[in-house]
């Protein structure tokens, strides 16, 4: 038993939605998967791992899994960015669900053994006005779910990102060769969610965790309005309040408001989380497995975060696959500062696809006992819907002008 990797195939399918899945394998016949899906540049890591990586795994001891993630890194010179950092990421997830089934053994245990029973999670539900969204979001209470994201539509625009009229198939990714265009306007965004957050909470009483997503779309000053005014709401969280990037506007909002922030699902590395967390300008940091450099580098991540008790909220849209979502929970179970994992759900067929151990019952997630993540890929399945073009929408305000995601 040589543990030495053999193959590394990039697989494609779209299950209703695109996913794109590493799957590394050993001499032993060992098999590991890992989660490469970016939303809307899923080719982009196919390639990158594809013509870059899995040749330099070929031959590689899969045990060594820090030492592989530090020759994709280091030894890559361009350093971060979501492409390089989802493909590590994924051989990363891969490798430790090879060391998993090798030693019989849930990944979890691997990472310290549990430090609790199960991980909190969370669901979106969405309703263009309080009527629909308070029915919708009593159908997530009904299955159970303590925590939900509202998200509201806004008079006057006929779309809005992560609402739906026909609230069915809710995928926020289009399938077609270019994105949708959608209009955005930010002041009647601002007068309407606090009104009807405001409504929703008065419907639904203090417990139930009221989470909301702002997808990164104001300015500092207008965060820090939306943040006072949400107060009474008693948010969990307000998330993506300004353009990830200028991480210096966190501290105007910071300023005048004590709403909980949360931000990060865009970040790809602990550098890029590093001033957030150190100046508490956030309260959750929401990296996820597959775009931040996988469980040891999301592990890094947390450990800088526990020592600023900011917490882990890990992004879990239809995007992040089951495998990614696996990977998460092993990591949600063993580590103290995990607060809740987002979990949107997949369409039955991506279930059927991905075959998993991780379970969803009464609010909470568990990543179940099988050995390694315990997700599957069932590729002859895969095979019956190949990659189509999908992206999400961009949005334009009223003059033309592209709005920040
Ligand atoms: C959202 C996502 O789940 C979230 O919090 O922000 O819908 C996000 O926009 C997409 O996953 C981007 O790929
Ligand atoms: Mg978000």
């Amino acid at each position: 038993m040589s543990d030495r990797i053999v193959g590394a195939e990039v697989i494609l399918t779209s299950p209703t939605r695109n996913f794109v899945t590493l799957k590394v394998t050993t001499d032993d016949g060992v098999v590991g998967y890992g989660d490469a899906t970016l939303n809307g540049r899923e080719l982009a890591v196919a390639s990158y791992l594809r013509d870059h990586v899995a040749p330099l795994l070929i031959g590689r001891d899969a045990r060594r899994i820090e030492d592989t993630w530090q020759y994709l890194y280091r030894g890559g010179y361009w350093r971060r960015g979501p492409v390089t950092m989802a493909a590590i990421g994924a051989v990363d997830v891969a490798l430790w669900d090879i060391k998993g089934k090798t030693l019989g053994q849930p990944v979890y245990q691997l990472l310290g053994g549990a430090v609790r029973d199960r991980v909190l999670g969370y669901t979106h539900a969405t309703g263009w006005e309080l009527p629909a969204l308070l029915d919708s979001v009593r159908e997530r209470t009904e299955r159970g779910f303590q925590a939900v994201r509202a998200q509201m539509g806004v008079p006057g625009l006929d779309t809005v990102y992560g609402v739906f009229r026909d609230a069915r198939a809710y995928e926020p990714a289009g399938r077609g060769a270019a994105p949708v265009e959608e209009v955005w306007d930010t002041d009647a965004y601002l007068r309407a969610a606090p009104e009807v957050l405001a409504g929703l909470r008065a419907e639904v009483g203090p417990e139930l965790k009221l989470l909301h997503d702002a997808h990164h779309r104001l300015t500092p000053q207008q965060a820090a309005r939306l943040g006072r005014a949400l107060e009474p709401v008693d948010l969990f969280w307000l998330e993506d309040v300004t353009p990830a990037e200028n991480q210096e506007a966190l501290r105007l909002v910071r300023r005048h408001t004590t709403v909980p922030l949360a931000l990060g699902e865009v970040f790809n590395t602990v550098w890029d989380c590093q001033r957030l967390v150190t100046e508490q300008l956030i309260d959750f940091v929401r990296t996820c497995v597959s775009h931040a450099g996988g469980i040891s580098h999301l592990r890094r991540i947390l450990q800088l975060a526990e020592l600023y008790q900011v917490r882990g909220a890990p992004h879990g849209p239809s995007d992040v696959s089951p495998v990614a979502l696996g990977a998460s929970l092993h990591v949600g179970l063993a580590t103290p500062n995990f607060a809740i994992q987002e979990y949107m759900g997949y369409d039955p067929l991506v279930h059927e696809v991905f075959p998993h151990a991780w379970a969803y019952a009464d609010g909470h997630l568990t990543p179940g006992d099988a050995p390694g993540i315990g997700v599957g890929l069932d590729e002859e399945l895969a095979a019956r819907f190949p990659y189509e073009p999908a992206y999400l929408p961009v949005a334009r305000r009223r003059d033309g002008s592209m709005t920040d995601w």
